[in-house]
């Protein structure tokens, strides 16, 4: 189904379905979806679905997946899959934009709303930025709790309305559309609230600390 650097199934062989297309009720539209201009400044499209990650593929069966939201919480939560899965889901239509230059258009993803899972511990007032944790050795990224909490952002389990396979991050995967894919945490296994900002794996690596691609805010401070 795939090799190491594309998911061939997932190939775009027509244009994009367009944001007006999408008439699936309560599906939540990414704003950035209705630009004229969908792809931003020194992206280009790509009709495949690129495989990227600093180091491997964990694997992680759903029997195994836990997650944990800690921090500055008013109560740390631990979720396993079945109580994942019985969480309120949501459904967003958005692209996805890689700092390598490529920008993935018209993706589905199917999950639960990065608000449904903090509300369920409740953010202390001080929390001003997220660290998600991965399954890869520690990998992390960080970003301000305004952009984790923005309506279109999700842990998804489910692209283009199939589970999200290893490579691509199952089976569950951060989403946060706004911002460039490194963002977006694969394999994700905590969500840590903080007071102060710390860089996460490629911040410290030289990307960004932001990361918007509008602005292109791809690499320094
Ligand atoms: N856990 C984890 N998440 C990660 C990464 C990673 O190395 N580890 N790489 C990021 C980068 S740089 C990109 S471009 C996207 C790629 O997602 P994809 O492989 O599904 O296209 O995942 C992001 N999330
Ligand atoms: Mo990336």
């Amino acid at each position: 189904m795939f090799d190491s650097e594309h998911d061939h199934a997932k190939y775009q062989s027509g244009e994009p379905a367009k944001p007006d297309e999408i008439t699936e009720e309560g599906i939540i539209i990414s704003p950035d979806t209705y630009r004229d201009q969908r792809i931003p400044p020194g992206q280009s499209r790509t009709r495949k679905w690129p495989i990227l990650h600093a180091s491997y593929v964990p694997n992680v069966p759903t029997e195994d997946w836990q997650l944990k939201i800690f921090g500055l919480v008013e109560k740390e939560i631990d979720l396993d899959w079945d109580q994942f899965q019985a969480l309120p889901r949501c459904k967003v239509f958005a692209d996805f934009h890689c700092v390598t230059r490529w920008s993935r258009l018209s993706n589905i993803w199917e999950g639960v709303s990065t608000q449904t899972l903090l509300k369920l511990a409740g953010v202390k007032p001080e929390a001003k930025y997220v660290v998600c944790h991965a399954y890869d050795n520690g990998w992390t990224t960080n970003l301000p709790l305004e952009d984790f909490l923005a309506d279109d952002a999700l842990l998804a389990d489910t692209h283009d309305e199939m589970p999200i396979n290893d490579a691509h991050g199952g089976p569950v995967r951060g989403m946060v559309p706004r911002l460039y894919a490194w963002k977006s945490a694969k394999w994700i296994r905590g969500i840590e609230l903080i007071a102060r900002d710390k860089p996460g794996f490629w911040e410290r690596g030289g990307y960004h600390n932001h990361g918007d691609p509008w602005t292109e805010e791809r690499f320094g401070y």
